[in-house]
């Protein structure tokens, strides 16, 4: 959790620098969901993920170097910087794909846990999605054909209420969101999105359940995005939320919530927390260092992979 809120503070305080040129959907607040599904996923487990997707991608392990020279638009970025921030991949890190068209990525997640499935090699499928993307017609044919199949897939949707600027009261019916899964017969979880060793709890009994073959699980982790929709500002002042539902949620922050139930249980933990804080803001400057000092892709890779010959 502390690599990802480190991770991005620091996009945050550099993007007015104006070297990085991609859209940056920022994911601070929201950093429990991620770290403890990823807790409860094995090293060869695989994540698909959607426009944010840089807390998934850091807590699934996946190289700061190469996302943050691909935020650079560098040769050495993970998609060799002409894909930006919503492109995140990394698969030696299982982190096989992050699509922004909304709901686009959860077919593709399916299809990669069928492909498993068929493999019988133990990979369990693990697909990102938030709250409006329960909104795209492809996300119920996705859960139809994978509890069908009894795929290895945990879908896992993040609620932070909005979409864009719209809240979910003004979107959808008042029903648990879990409602829509359920239909479609498959084990469902709702968590407090902010409590880390809760969403790793839950994320456990959803993998111990996938590797006994009893096919996909959902999970409703809620939580809330602390910066606007895309970029590095706060903007509780342009009408669309209050400034005082925001200070509500920062009071449940999701890093103070598990430092502060750490400092109970052991004496030495703010030594050791401040010890993790400096070895991952050197590891932080040391990505940004290498990203700075990568090169610009050459003009010839600008057309690569857009055809088919
Ligand atoms: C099919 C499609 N429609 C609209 C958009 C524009 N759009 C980008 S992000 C977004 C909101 C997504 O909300 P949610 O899935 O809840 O994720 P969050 O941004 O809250 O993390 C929308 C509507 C899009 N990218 N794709």
């Amino acid at each position: 959790m502390i690599r990802v809120r480190e991770f991005e503070e620091t996009v945050a305080t550099r993007y007015s620098e104006q070297e990085m040129r991609c859209p940056v959907h920022l994911s601070v607040g929201q950093e429990a969901p991620p770290s403890g599904l990823c807790e409860a996923l094995a090293e060869k487990d695989q994540i698909f993920s959607h426009h944010r997707s840089h807390g998934h991608y850091v807590a699934k392990g996946g190289s700061l170097k190469k996302l943050i020279s691909e935020f650079y638009g560098k040769a050495t970025g993970c998609t060799r910087g002409v894909g930006g921030s919503m492109h995140a991949m990394d698969v030696d890190a299982g982190i096989i794909a992050c699509t922004p068209i909304v709901g686009g990525i959860m077919p593709v997640a399916v299809g990669s846990a069928m492909a498993h499935k068929y493999d019988g090699n133990g990979i369990v499928t693990a697909v990102f999605l938030g709250d409006a993307t329960l909104e795209e017609g492809v996300v119920h044919e996705s859960f139809n054909f994978a509890s069908l199949k009894k795929l290895p897939i945990i879908f896992f949707c993040e609620n932070n209420f909005f979409s864009v600027y719209t809240h979910l009261r003004d979107r959808q019916p008042d029903r648990p969101l879990v409602d829509l899964a359920a239909a479609h017969k498959m084990d469902v979880y709702s968590v407090d999105g902010n409590d880390a060793v809760e969403v790793f709890r839950v994320s456990q009994l959803a993998c111990e359940s996938i590797r006994k073959g009893n096919g996909p699980v959902f999970i409703e982790a809620i939580t809330y995005r602390w910066r606007e929709h895309c970029g590095p500002n706060y903007d509780n002042d342009i009408g669309y939320r209050t400034e005082e539902e925001f200070q509500e949620w920062k009071k449940k922050c999701p890093v103070e919530k598990l430092t502060k139930q750490l400092l109970l249980e052991d004496k030495d933990a703010e030594e050791k927390i401040k010890k993790i804080h400096t070895k991952i803001r050197k590891e932080i400057e040391d990505a940004f260092q290498f990203a700075l000092e990568s090169p610009f892709p050459a003009k010839e890779e600008l057309f690569k992979n857009l055809y088919a010959n």
